[in-house]
C-alpha cells in the first residue's frame, strides 16, 4: 500500500520533464495518489496534457498565477472532478530575467521585487486560500519549493532570494493559520537542479560543481529524490509537521567548506 494512497493532489507547475513538479507527481502516483495539473498558459497545455496521461490523470486546468479568477477557476473544475482535495503542490517562481544577474542592488526594481514577490510567493497562499473549502475535514498538505537564497546572500539570485524568504514566512504564516483545521504547510528547500527555471543562469554550471565538491553527498539533488520527500511531507507518516523548511540539497547547507 502506497504513503498517499486515496489521496488527490493538485501540482502546480510542471513546465517540462526536468520540473521538480514532474518529479514530485511521479512520486505521490507512485504512492497510489490521484493528480490535477495546471498549466500556465497554453503555450504549455498539450504537454501538460500528456504529463497528466503518464500519470493516469485526466484533469489538467489553466492557471496563471497573476490571474484571481484563473485561481478560483481551478477549484470549480476540481470540483467537477472531485468532492475534495488532500494535497496542495506549489512550485513556481518567476522574476524578470535581467534581475538575476549582477549585483543586487544595482540590479533591483520595484517592478521586478513587485513581480518576484506576487509570483514566487503571494501565490501561494492565494492558491491556498482558494483551495481552503475543498480541503476541510481531511488530513490536508500543502507544499511549496524554496532555495537556499532565501537564507543567504547568493550570487546572481537577487530579488528572488528576497522572495523566497517571503515565501518561507509566508509557508509558517500559512501553517499557523490552517494548522486549526488540520491542514498542514511545508516547504522543501531543494539543491541546484538543471530545469528551465535553472536554464541560461550565469554560473549554474560552476555552482552545480561546487556542491559535487562539497556537499557531504559529494553530488547534485535529482527531481525524484525532491519527489520522495515531497511524498513524505504530504502524506500521513509527516502528521505532526508543519511550518518547516526540509533541505534536500545532499547536505550542502549544513557545511561551510569553499
Ligand atoms: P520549472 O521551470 O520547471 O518550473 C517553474 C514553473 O513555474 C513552471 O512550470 C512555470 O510554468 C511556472 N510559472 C512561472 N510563472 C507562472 C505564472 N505566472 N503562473 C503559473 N505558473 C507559473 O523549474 P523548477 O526548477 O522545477 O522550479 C520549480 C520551483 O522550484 C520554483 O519555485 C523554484 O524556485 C524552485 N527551486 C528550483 C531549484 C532549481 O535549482 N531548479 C532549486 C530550489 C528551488
Ligand atoms: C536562479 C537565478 C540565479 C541563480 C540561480 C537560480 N541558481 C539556481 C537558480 C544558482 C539554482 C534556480 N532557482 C533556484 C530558481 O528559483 C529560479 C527562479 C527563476 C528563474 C527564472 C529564469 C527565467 C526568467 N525568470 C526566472 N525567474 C525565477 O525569466
Amino acid at each position: 500500500m502506497g504513503l498517499l494512497e486515496n489521496k488527490n493532489a493538485l501540482i502546480v507547475g510542471v513546465a517540462s520533464n526536468r520540473s521538480i513538479a514532474w518529479g514530485i507527481a511521479q512520486a505521490m502516483r507512485r504512492e497510489g495518489a490521484q493528480l490535477a495539473f495546471t498549466y500556465q498558459n497554453e503555450r504549455l497545455r498539450e504537454r501538460v496534457e500528456n504529463f497528466a496521461r503518464e500519470t493516469d490523470s485526466e484533469i489538467t486546468v489553466p492557471c496563471d498565477v497573476a490571474s484571481d479568477e484563473q485561481i478560483l477557476a481551478v477549484f470549480e473544475h476540481l470540483d467537477d472532478y472531485w468532492d475534495h482535495l488532500d494535497i496542495l503542490v506549489h512550485s513556481v517562481a518567476h522574476a524578470p530575467k535581467e534581475q538575476l544577474e549582477g549585483e543586487y542592488l544595482e540590479n533591483v526594481t520595484r517592478a521586478g521585487f513587485l513581480m518576484a514577490h506576487e509570483i514566487s510567493s503571494y501565490s501561494f497562499s492565494a492558491l491556498a486560500d482558494a483551495a481552503r473549502p475543498m480541503m476541510q475535514g481531511r488530513h490536508g498538505a500543502m507544499l511549496t519549493l524554496s532555495y537556499i537564497g532565501a537564507v543567504r546572500a547568493m550570487p546572481n539570485y537577487n530579488v528572488m532570494g528576497v522572495a523566497k524568504a517571503s515565501l518561507e514566512a509566508n509557508m509558517r504564516y500559512m501553517a499557523a493559520s490552517l494548522g486549526p483545521e488540520g491542514i498542514r504547510v511545508n516547504a522543501i528547500s531543494a539543491g541546484p537542479i538543471r530545469t528551465l527555471a535553472a536554464s541560461g543562469i550565469k554560473g549554474l554550471r560552476d555552482f552545480l560543481a561546487h556542491v559535487e565538491k562539497v556537499s557531504p553527498l559529494r553530488r547534485n539533488v535529482t527531481i525524484e529524490e525532491v519527489g520522495n520527500v515531497a511524498a513524505f511531507l504530504c502524506s500521513d507518516y509527516a502528521s505532526a509537521v508543519t511550518g518547516e523548511v526540509t533541505y534536500v540539497d545532499c547536505g550542502y547547507n549544513s557545511v561551510g567548506a569553499i
